[in-house]
């Protein structure tokens, strides 16, 4: 095996910040740019590099920011062009970096090309979406939106139906015109001439649409994204354009989203000498448990399941592609809630899966609140919830019999506003976020975490992020050696090595709640850094992880 090259990007820990719920500055209830220069000090303190934002552009809010009106304006409610500015200057000051999120597979139907398009079918804009006839009294074909319901939308206007993956005020755009790619180049430049360093790229493998439009063969809806959404004819030719044409220019990182890349086609968006994206945020972990009908449809998984795909994903990069490693983001429930136990061993798993993500080969990426072990919320009323597919997939359940209450235990479990509460930053009114009213109620565990408390308490799971981040700093084996899992031991644990020519690591973590016997070899190794204090022999505690390093 050759080895992997050098980049910043591999090195790099990506924070992702949810604009809406990380920090109001003025009292209206919604997190702002202001609110997030007030606290680049806490970042920079966490340790990490790069600050992927979700969209802070002009929108509608159907999608919290997700269907984007105007690609070039920043949503007043986020602040202003020179809070932006101000922004993005604060974090280079402080080394940090600034990614963007780039929403360019569909738009807002508010946005300007939409209204031209929709309003006439000769119009010069008609062909920047999907506008279709119907069949046979219905939708042009079966094809489900991501968020329930059909993915067509009939338009009395003009009498025909365009297609919408995601919500109906998310129409799908046609990158098999030019125009609109040629559109998507400018925006790209627009940002990266401000001086961002890259993009996180929304749904990236759907832009390439399966242009007979034939009906999905598929009962679940994961099998239909994966092989009628996702992956379509024109999706590498596409990236590479945008490669050649704007990414290439500029000393950047992309990572594109990708629902439906899984393991055998990944290394085709990210190779290193493709020409086309950095590293992919694969989602097969995160749509694990994910049913026929979805999220809110669940089925059982294990950990088996979880270590086959990390497995499956190193085998597949090799040393010439790459990946973002991840548990949770705005889409997903809290790591520590899904992956962990939020309640007698919160603390200890929260730091065992920190020392996952951080040891795995990928770009680690923390969602804001991780550090603090944020963990899910249990809104008793349907009201309280504010996030489209909740509500849209309520509906839809509930009608089809049902009961309002099962469906909500379903929500707490995996619902997208279990990560969308505000960010706990003290144990004030509404966690010291907003000195208002906030946009979604707070989770009220926020009394007891806090980033307040947090920093007060040396043995805080803040702490144990802060010195993996600065560990693995120091030990670039983390980052770039290889990686290879020790054999026979324990179902309930996940143990590894990672090495290169100058050093090696041994991780050894177990993922239950039972003491589980650990009977390795282990007098070439001394202990690095652990989330129990003191060692035991021979056997690993509930949620325990250790990094040893060889002698
Ligand atoms: O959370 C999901 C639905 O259950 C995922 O399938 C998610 O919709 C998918 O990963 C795409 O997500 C991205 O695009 C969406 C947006 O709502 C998500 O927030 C975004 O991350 C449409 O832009
Ligand atoms: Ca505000």
């Amino acid at each position: 095996m050759s080895e992997q090259r050098k980049k910043w990007w591999k090195e790099s820990v990506i924070y992702q910040i949810y604009p809406r719920s990380f920090m109001d500055s003025n009292g209206d209830g919604i997190g702002d740019i202001q609110g997030i220069i007030s606290k680049l000090d806490y970042l920079k303190d966490l340790g990490v590099d790069i600050i992927w934002l979700s969209p802070i552009y002009e929108s509608p809010n159907d999608d919290n920011g997700y269907d984007i009106s105007d690609y070039y304006a920043i949503h007043p409610e986020f602040g202003t062009m020179a809070d932006f500015d101000e922004m993005l200057t604060g974090l280079h000051d402080r080394g940090m970096k600034l990614i963007m999120d780039l929403v360019v597979n569909h738009s807002s139907d508010e946005h300007a090309w939409f209204e031209k398009s929709r309003a006439s079918i000769d119009n010069t804009y008609r062909d920047y979406y999907f506008w279709k006839k119907g069949k046979n009294g219905g939708p042009p074909n079966n094809w489900l939106s991501f968020f329930g319901g059909s993915a067509w939308e009939y338009d009395e206007q003009t009498e025909e139906y365009y297609l919408h993956l995601f919500t109906k005020k998310q129409p799908d755009l046609n990158w098999e015109n030019p125009k609109v790619r040629e559109e998507v180049y400018d925006l790209l430049r627009f940002w990266l001439d401000k001086g961002i360093d890259g993009f996180r790229m929304d749904v990236i493998p759907l832009i390439s649409k399966r242009l007979d439009f034939d009906d999905s063969p598929y009962e679940a809806l994961n099998d239909t994204i994966e092989h009628v959404y996702s992956n379509g004819p024109k999706v590498h030719e596409y990236i590479h354009e945008m490669y050649e044409k704007v990414l290439q220019h500029y000393d950047i990182m992309t990572v594109g989203e990708g629902p439906g890349i899984n393991s055998t086609v990944g290394h085709d968006y990210v190779g290193q000498d493709r020409g086309e994206l950095n590293m992919i945020f694969h989602l097969d972990h995160m749509f694990l448990g994910h049913g026929p009908k979805g999220k809110f449809d669940p089925v059982p998984y294990t950990w088996e399941d979880i270590k086959r795909i990390f497995r499956e994903w190193y085998d597949a990069m090799g040393d010439t592609g790459w990946v973002s490693i991840f548990l949770d983001n705005h889409d997903f429930p809290r790591l520590v809630s899904r992956f962990g136990n939020d309640n007698a061993f919160r603390n200890e798993s929260a730091k065992m899966l920190a020392t996952l993500i951080l040891t795995l080969r990928g770009t680690a990426c923390i969602y804001q609140g991780t550090e603090l072990g944020m963990s899910n919320v249990a809104f008793t009323d349907i009201e309280d919830y504010r996030d489209v597919e909740t509500h849209n997939f309520y509906k839809e359940f509930t009608e089809e019999g049902m009961d309002p209450s099962t469906f909500l235990e379903r929500v707490h479990e995996h619902g997208r506003d279990n990560v969308r509460t505000p960010m706990h930053w003290n144990s004030t009114t509404h966690a010291g976020f907003t000195k208002g009213k906030p946009w979604i109620k707070v989770n009220p565990n926020f009394v007891d975490i806090n980033a307040e408390k947090v920093l007060n308490d040396q043995n805080s799971i803040y702490y144990y992020y802060q010195a993996l981040l600065t560990f693995r700093k120091k030990h670039l084996t983390l980052v770039y050696g290889e990686w290879h899992e020790l054999q026979n031991t324990d179902e309930r644990l996940f143990c590894y090595t990672r090495q290169d020519k100058d050093e090696t690591f041994l991780i050894c973590l177990n993922h239950s709640d039972d003491q589980v016997p650990f009977e390795e070899d282990l007098s070439q190794y001394a202990k690095a850094i652990g989330n129990y204090s003191d060692e035991a022999s021979n056997y690993l505690r509930p949620w325990e992880a250790i990094i040893y390093k060889k002698k």
